[in-house]
């Protein structure tokens, strides 16, 4: 401890800027003047409409961290749907998505310094003092080493550093005394025993209580990290060498980035996924710029920007050389791998690559920038969000969006580095997507699946830490920031670091290896910042030029699209290889072909290497497109008016919902109860939506009871008591094994959860109107001035039951003997929910992909450019995009109506949730 304070850069005062800090911060941001003269392309924002947006911003935030605070603190993240705190232990596990949660305060400590950016000084100052009196560091409690380090240990950092700039200017935190950065000390230590391998790398996880390999510790028998992982400590750990003066921290972060710079694959200079922290072996050899890797070489990149060491730099191009080598494919950027860097690795990209053209700004690599974030722009317009994973072919993969803050990083990066208008109106649908469809009563939901809209119990500390940090820093103007944000260097978790500790204790012995490092052509070097010749050429459409040939890449795509085609190929003439999509057995030249796979030359055996895997890639890719997408159940009458959405398991037999569109109904609940017999209550189900208990019977039987019934649709609720599609995998309902031709009438299933949430709605109104639909509609705005809520009480329990998760008790239950809890004879299959085969059914009736030419090089999709076409408009036709009565509201009216539902839920009693 008692070399915290004592380095030149501790202490309360800020020290004078080092000339190389002017330097780096040029580089950390390769800005342009975004208020040169622009004669054509999209329109300049006006100052007005600029301040609006950050308003809106502010109040986003509010909205966000209001709720947290309210509802959740002193628990880790806040759950908006059930408007409580996220506790570890008290919540069914998540697995490593938990590993964030240490019992620290994470969001509150993640926000520090969001206060200060987004001019909240005097709230910055009450968080400061809550992380003091509040926070414990000391848990029994296994976290991520990667987690807290960019979280909780830059949170700290970041708060530091802008403490200690707030105080210098005389106005707020006089009483600061470096204490975050003590806390950040102590962490820094707890962090250390996780770098005790033989090889430097840390371990995943540690006990913060109890560090590592010790009994009580429960962890430190993990063999294998993510490259990220390991490779993503030396921003906070340098930072924390250089406020306080104790050097090991640099040093441990460094040998880590040593290590893994050895490890690298020497003829392609890739790395893989996931690395052995004792043997320094690739465990995965795929290499992208994605999930597992993104951050190892942003941090190599920033960490030449903050510390001024030229071998990060070298080490930096001499990757960067090989991802646009190998990896990039304008606009896609494509795993390979790291043996056979020309061989694709996927077919599809991940959610995090998103960060990528903003670190190319930094670097001066506007172009493929600009590609890259264009193609990613028009996948957010067809989804709203971008989805976890998405394939070539711009269809979902995975379909959650944890409100993830990349591309928003992207969006301001580039809008610094073109001064481009266009990325101001990207910023402003981010805005409308983020308030229209995951801005919940009590905070903003993460998306369980764009394609339907509904909502996960979810909301991330990123989000608070990143996402409201870049969309205000786009709008605002250097008056709008009471302090110079280009002294900064953003981390990975967007804290802030200030570029004058490249000055400030340099002790660290650094590793003279320059001999090692590539030929790099001199380009690489030319295209560093600060170079404007490349960076800012003289034409302020240049960021338009490059878009417009893209303009429709992602609707013009062709099915299993754009994926490379040698070069040496096409250089000597050669065919295109077989792919295993256009193989037949009966054709004799593929069954050539296949034979020489292998045999002839390293490219024949390449090619035969690829084609198995594609071959097992296209049969588990077929067979997941024999299943269903989920559904979701929308509440619409008074007063949710849509508001409320669940997601719901299809059925095998029934009308398809994405086909016949959506069936509109009021609900009740049948007798008896679980549907297995004729009903009892014909008029009461006649033309509505029958409520059924699963169990007991064939989901058919249910359904063939319900519709001769007279009812229009059924939802079947799951009687395992608290199950809920966030905890289980939701399935689709399986036919009786004859013939369901004879059911006209669309089913969907709801877990225990969920379910209770429509039984709840019916004991407080009796008429609930649901809409069983493929994807969630936008509320109906007619329809909420037409019936204005009866009472305040109304709007207020509305939000109880959108709210709560608690178990009900259901009006006209059956005593227990009639529903047996596990007598389910009826046929399950799962629900496709994470798979490449996420189409709607249109998709699959037509199945353009067995059927069609793949891409032509030039891009030309012949036939398939109508097929898509007619797509594309099948899916306009069930876009959330098209509201009912096709009008969109207004944003003014969505944030007033919020604001209600703001007001009716802070008058709730806390007991209820
Ligand atoms: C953030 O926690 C960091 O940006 C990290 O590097 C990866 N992405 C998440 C948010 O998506």
């Amino acid at each position: 401890m008692s070399e915290a304070g004592g380095g030149r850069g501790s202490g309360s005062s800020v020290p004078q800027r080092a000339p190389w800090s002017l330097v780096a911060a040029t580089a950390a941001l390769c800005l342009v003047s975004a208020t040169s003269v622009w004669p054509v392309g999209a329109a300049p924002m006006s100052r007005e409409e600029k301040q609006k947006l950050g308003n809106q911003v502010l109040e986003m935030f509010d909205h966000a961290y209001g709720n947290y605070m309210e509802h959740a603190y002193p628990a880790d993240e806040l759950m908006p749907l059930t408007c409580r705190g996220r506790v570890r232990g008290q919540e069914p596990s998540r697995g490593d998505v938990d590993d964030a949660l240490g019992k620290f305060s994470l969001t509150l400590i993640d926000s520090l310094d969001t206060l200060v950016v987004l001019n909240k000084t005097k709230e910055f100052e009450d968080a400061v003092r809550k992380v003091l009196r509040d926070v414990n560091l000391d848990n029994d409690v296994v976290v991520s080493v990667f987690e807290t380090n960019i979280r909780v240990l830059g949170g700290l950092l970041g708060g530091h550093s802008l403490a200690i700039m707030l105080k210098e200017k005389g106005e707020y935190m006089q009483w600061y005394n470096d204490e975050l950065l003590q806390m950040a000390k102590q962490l820094g230590y707890k962090l250390l025993p996780a770098f005790n391998t033989t090889s430097g790398l840390p371990y995943p996880r540690i006990n913060l209580k109890f560090g590592i390999r010790k009994p009580e510790a429960r962890t430190g028998t993990e063999t294998d990290t993510c490259t990220a992982c390991a490779g993503t400590l030396i921003l906070e750990f340098a930072a924390l060498s250089r406020f306080t003066g104790a050097t090991i921290f640099e040093e441990y972060a460094r040998k880590a980035l040593d290590f893994l710079w050895e490890k690298r694959q020497r003829s392609s200079n890739l790395v893989g996924v996931t690395i052995n922290i004792h043997t320094g072996d690739w465990v995965r050899k795929d290499s992208g710029v994605g999930a597992g890797i993104d951050s190892y070489y942003e941090y190599l990149l920033k960490a030449y920007v903050l510390l001024g060491d030229d071998s990060f730099l070298e080490r930096f191009n001499t990757h960067y050389d090989a991802i646009m080598r190998y990896i990039s494919q304008p606009p896609l950027l494509l795993d390979v791998h790291i043996h056979k860097p020309m061989l694709n690795a996927r077919t599809w990209m991940d959610a995090l690559l998103a960060f990528f053209p903003g670190l190319q700004v930094l670097k001066g690599d506007i172009r493929p920038a600009i590609e890259t974030h264009e193609m990613l722009y028009q996948v957010i317009k067809k989804h709203n969000f971008l989805p976890e994973a998405f394939t070539t072919d711009f269809r979902v993969h995975w379909a959650q969006h944890p409100l993830r803050p990349e591309f928003a990083e992207s969006t301001y990066f580039l809008y610094k580095a073109t001064g481009d208008p266009y990325y101001l109106e990207v910023g402003k649908t981010l805005i409308e997507n983020l308030n229209k469809y995951a801005r919940v009563p009590c905070g903003f939901a993460a998306m369980k699946d764009v394609r339907t809209g509904s909502h996960e119990d979810r909301m991330d500390s990123f989000f608070l830490a990143e996402m409201f940090k870049y969309l205000y820093l786009l709008f605002a103007d250097k008056e709008d920031i009471i302090f110079d944000i280009e002294d900064y260097i953003f981390t990975t978790e967007a804290h802030l670091l200030p570029l004058w500790l490249s000055t400030t204790n340099q002790r660290v012995s650094k590793k003279n290896t320059t001999s090692e490092y590539t030929e790099l052509d001199d380009s690489n070097f030319d295209w560093t910042c600060p170079n404007t010749q490349i960076l800012f050429p003289n034409d302020p459409l240049y960021a338009q030029s490059i878009r417009e040939p893209l303009k429709n890449v992602v609707d013009k795509s062709c099915p299993r699209g754009i994926i490379r085609v040698r070069e040496e190929s096409l250089r000597s003439g050669a065919k295109p290889p077989l792919r295993a999509r256009d193989f037949m057995a009966t054709n004799p030249d593929h069954l050539e072909i296949l034979k020489k796979m292998g045999a002839a030359s390293s490219i024949d055996a390449e090619d035969g290497l690829r084609f198995m895997q594609e071959m097992i890639e296209l049969s588990s890719q077929q067979q997941k497109e024999q299943q269903l997408p989920p559904r979701a159940v929308q509440i619409v009458s008074h007063p949710f008016f849509g508001r409320v959405v669940l997601t719901a398991g299809p059925a095998q037999f029934g009308p398809d919902l994405s086909k016949h569109k959506e069936t509109r109904g009021f609900v009740a609940s049948s007798k008896p109860y679980n549907g297995c017999s004729e009903l009892t209550n014909p008029e009461a189900v006649m033309g509505k939506i029958a409520l059924i208990q699963r169990g007991q019977c064939m989901f058919a039987e249910k359904a063939r009871n319900i519709q001769n019934a007279g009812a229009i649709g059924g939802i079947v609720i799951d009687d395992n008591e608290g199950s809920s599609s966030d905890t289980a995998p939701l399935f689709q309902m399986a036919g009786d094994g004859k013939d369901t031709d004879d059911i006209k009438i669309p089913m969907l299933f709801l877990f225990s959860k969920e379910g209770s949430i429509i039984l709840d709605a019916i004991r407080e109104y009796e008429e609930v109107e649901v809409l069983l639909s493929d994807k969630a509609k936008d509320r109906d705005p007619e329809m909420e001035n037409e019936e204005q809520p009866s009472s305040e009480n109304d709007s207020q329990s509305a939000e109880q039951i959108a709210s709560r998760s608690q178990e009900i008790d259901l009006v006209d239950q059956e005593s227990p003997e009639e529903s047996s809890v596990n007598s389910h004879p009826e046929s399950l299959s799962p629900v496709d929910t994470d798979s490449a085969a996420s189409v709607s059914s249109s998709e699959q009736d037509s199945n353009p992909v067995e059927n069609l030419e793949t891409t032509s090089l030039d891009g030309e999709c012949t036939d398939l450019d109508n097929q898509l076409q007619e797509q594309s408009e099948t899916e306009e036709d069930s876009n959330p995009n098209v509201s009912w009565g096709q009008k969109a509201q207004p944003i003014d009216s969505i944030l007033a109506d919020w604001n209600e539902d703001i007001e009716a839920f802070e008058m709730m009693d806390k007991d209820e949730l």
